[in-house]
């Protein structure tokens, strides 16, 4: 089977522990104890100095960017980091956040050494040895199982606080204790996997860098002047070669000011949007007539649903936008070739999203721009993830007890990363009892904040493994603190360009810090102390052979190197075609684009792009509340820094001046934005990027404050999700409050 196939099949279930473990098996991984481990720090001297070396790092956040980065070392310590020249994405240079990575690591709010929290809450934190730590939580875990007769009361939820492929450590610690309970799902990107799933069999994108060659670019609910900041040269060199841009969201971002074209969409509306333009394109007989008979499956089904139920009026009503704006977007998409599609993540994050993914991708479709360099629907990819996760994959020892599946077999119980709160709670027979938590902010990350303080609150034990004293490490027994990438070696890859970067150890480990493959190590030699044989992973180890151990034939020969200690010298580019689908070979039970899936209806879902009406605001709560990804952090890091507090120090409600107006804010005051499950108060700036009915902040973690983003959203699920990811996505934008001076 080429590579490339196996790698789609085997590593579709990215960031979900079990998929991981069968991408592993899939990909024939044979860890590739290479012996090569050379010198742990590779030496460069740029200067004449032989004080100050470079090293190569990689940013590991969850970012579409994943970075190569050059940092400088003096005299042993962090003076300076780069983008890396070599990294052909990168290309020298970082975001406002990588900037900072200097401050962040000697930030002095960094979790310094482990400590104890009594009562929990209460902020009356007492520094202990790494021992005592370890002996809290080890006892804890050997008295829960011997309680409840398993570890299924222990529960794991870790994210994507770093995306390096060694940070794996935990999940095969406690699989080597046991089955227990664990997170599944993502809050990112599932209902978009799952709609290209249904339509082209799985998900790929072009080499992003392939952009530059588009004539007319759709950026479709991303925003890349923040979140992808890199893609945004290739957008600007791209239209200085005369390609126009086309950005359509309900917020005028930061992206949409540097596009020809700004469409202002109501959310979630953005199917009916799509089906207009493919009613409009196909009435003006635009389609591409030889794809449609070749390379699609279901083309009569759906062109009889758009002449009969779809018209121009009908998806402007819908979607706020004038009859002549859908036809002029759909006139340049269909008429101007090659012409290239981009959905983000963060226009999927509705009850339709999947659905709505569905009905751009037809567009591509309609127009044959599949499988055509400057043309496509681009989303995400897995594809350079191959790697044997050696770190997690430990079976538990024989005997574990833990939860029955189909086949008579035991497994881990898993519950669904997008509604934590709710279902850790409401597990019994036996219920959670402990929360391991790493790389990972529910307190402030997850929808419903005061559920999950809720679930917090009903544990024995919480213990939180980071680098700050975040909004849950607040709410926990123990905190256990970890080294930031520059302390620890590593290998990163993207989930959007295809590149691989190696995370050599630049400085020593701060203060106490301890890798999370080292905490691993630890909490197996402390159970092992405690009760012999009670858990079977390695005691102690060498992280360099354990990044070592995370390579193998496939990863090699698709980047083309011998041994990965050659990335120590260049970052390496997956040898995969620049063009996504250029064989339009599609993957689907048809072997067809399928416009008709058989795969969703069985799930379900419509089987065609049809459109499934958004969710309407209830009348108590007429506005919507939309959070999306902020500029200057991601997610809960970054923001909480004292240097980012200076450029921005506090989190602002953007409102339109009409709705400002009926409710009498002027620019400056403080606004409740309030619904059934809380609230959040925010200094208003009245603005014209928002629409009248839609109140906007950014999600981000500031130090000292209470502001909560995820206070009055719900755990809505998205539509799709559970095919690739094990549970559907969560609605964080249909999100409904309202606001009042205060
Ligand atoms: N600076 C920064 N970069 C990041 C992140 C971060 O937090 N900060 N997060 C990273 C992660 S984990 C992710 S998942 C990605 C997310 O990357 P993106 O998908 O680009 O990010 P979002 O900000 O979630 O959403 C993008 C845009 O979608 C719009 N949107 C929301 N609903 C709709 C809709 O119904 N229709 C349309 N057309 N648009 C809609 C929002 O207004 C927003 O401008 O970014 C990554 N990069
Ligand atoms: N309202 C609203 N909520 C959202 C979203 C939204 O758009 N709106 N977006 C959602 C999305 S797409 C995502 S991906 C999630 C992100 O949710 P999380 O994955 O929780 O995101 P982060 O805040 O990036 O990281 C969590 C923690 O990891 C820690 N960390 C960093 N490196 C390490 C490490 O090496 N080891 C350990 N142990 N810890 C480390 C950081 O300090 C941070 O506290 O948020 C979701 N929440
Ligand atoms: S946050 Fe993203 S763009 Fe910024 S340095 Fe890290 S990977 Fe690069
Ligand atoms: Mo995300």
């Amino acid at each position: 089977m080429p590579m490339r196939d196996l790698f789609e099949r085997a590593l579709g279930h990215q960031f979900t522990r079990r998929n991981l473990l069968k991408a592993s098996a899939a990909a024939g991984a044979v860890a590739a104890l290479s012996g090569c481990t050379s010198e742990p720090e590779a030496f460069r001297s740029p200067a004449a100095d032989p004080n100050v070396k470079t090293f190569r790092t990689a940013c590991p956040r969850n970012c579409y960017d994943t970075c190569g980065q050059i940092a400088t070392v003096q005299d042993g310590v962090l003076r300076k980091v780069d983008g890396d020249p070599l990294h052909g994405y990168t290309r020298g240079r970082l975001c406002v956040k990588g900037y900072t990575y200097v401050n962040r690591t000697y930030s002095p709010d960094r979790i310094k050494y482990p400590m104890v929290q009594s009562p929990r809450g209460s902020g009356n934190w007492k520094r202990v040895s790494w021992d005592e730590a370890l002996t809290m939580i080890a006892t804890k875990i050997l008295d829960l199982k011997k309680r409840y007769g398993s570890l299924l009361p222990v529960c794991l939820n870790k994210y994507s606080g770093n995306f390096g492929i060694v940070h794996y450590g935990i999940d095969g610690t406690l699989a080597s204790m046991g089955y227990h309970t664990t997170a599944l799902g993502t809050p990112c990107w599932p209902a978009g996997l799952d709609a290209q799933t249904y339509d082209m069999g799985t998900f790929m994108n072009h080499d992003p860098e392939e952009m530059v060659n588009t004539k007319y670019l759709i950026i479709w609910g991303a925003n890349p002047a923040w979140c992808a900041v890199h893609q945004m040269d290739m957008i600007m060199e791209a239209k200085a070669k005369g390609a126009k841009i086309v950005v359509i969201d309900p917020i005028h971002t930061a992206t949409a000011s540097k596009a020809d074209l700004y469409i202002q969409i109501k959310p979630s509306t953005d199917g009916a949007l799509a089906l207009g333009m493919a009613r409009w394109i196909v009435e003006n007989n635009l389609h591409d007539k030889a794809f449609l008979e070749k390379h699609v499956h279901g083309w009569p089904e759906f062109e009889a649903y758009l002449l009969k139920e779809v018209t121009l009026e009908w998806a402007s009503k819908t979607t706020g936008v004038p009859v002549e704006a859908i036809v002029e977007l759909a006139s340049g998409y269909a008429t101007t070739k090659p012409s290239m599609l981009w959905m983000g993540y963060g226009m999927q994050r509705h009850i339709n999203g999947g659905q709505n993914i569905r009905a751009i991708d037809a567009l591509a479709a309609l127009t044959g721009q599949i499988g055509v360099s400057g043309g496509g629907a681009q989303y995400a990819h897995l594809a350079t993830w191959g790697f044997n996760y050696h770190a997690m994959s430990f079976a538990p020892p024989a005997g574990s007890v833990g939860v029955k599946t189909a086949d008579g077999k035991q497994a881990n119980r898993t519950i669904n990363m997008n509604n934590f709160a709710a279902e850790v709670q409401a597990l019994k027979d036996p219920p959670v009892k402990m929360l391991w938590i790493a790389a990972r902010n529910p307190g402030s990350q997850d929808p419903d904040a005061n559920d999950i303080k809720k679930a917090f609150e009903s544990m024995e034990m919480v213990v939180v493994v980071d680098h700050f004293l975040n909004k849950s490490a607040e709410m926990a027994d123990i905190v256990l603190p970890c080294t930031t990438h520059f302390e620890s070696p590593d290998v990163n890859v993207a989930y959007w360009h295809y590149w691989m970067s190696i995370n050599e150890r630049a400085i020593q480990p701060m203060f106490e810090a301890k890798s999370d493959l080292q905490i691993s190590w630890a909490l197996s030699k402390k159970m092992n102390e405690l009760q012999q044989g009670s858990c079977t992973y390695p005691t102690e180890g060498d992280e360099e052979e354990w990044v070592a151990k995370e390579f193998n034939e496939g990863i090699y020969s698709l980047f083309g190197i011998k041994d990965y200690n050659e990335l120590r010298k260049a970052p390496a580019k997956a040898k995969l075609p620049a063009v996504s689908w250029a064989d339009r070979k599609f993957t689907t039970p048809s072997g067809k684009y399928e416009l008709y899936s058989d795969r969703a209806k069985a799930n379900g879902l419509p089987p065609m792009p049809t459109y499934v009406q958004e969710l309407k605001a209830p009348a108590e709560f007429p506005i919507r509340f939309m959070t999306p990804h902020p500029q200057h952090g991601l997610h809960s890091q970054f923001q909480n820094i004292p240097y980012m507090m200076q450029t921005n120090p506090e989190p602002l409600l953007e409102i339109h001046p009409k709705l400002a107006e009926a409710r009498g804010i002027t620019d400056g005051d403080m606004v409740r934005v309030f619904n059934k499950l809380g609230e959040v108060r925010l200094r208003a700036r009245i603005t014209r990027v928002v629409p009248p009915d839609t109140v906007v902040t950014y999600e981000a973690w500031y130090k000292d404050s209470p502001f909560n983003v995820n206070n009055t959203v719900a755990a809505i699920p998205a539509d799709m999700g559970k095919l690739y990811t094990g549970n559907n996505g969560i609605s964080f934008h249909d999100n409904f409050v309202q606001i009042e001076r205060v």
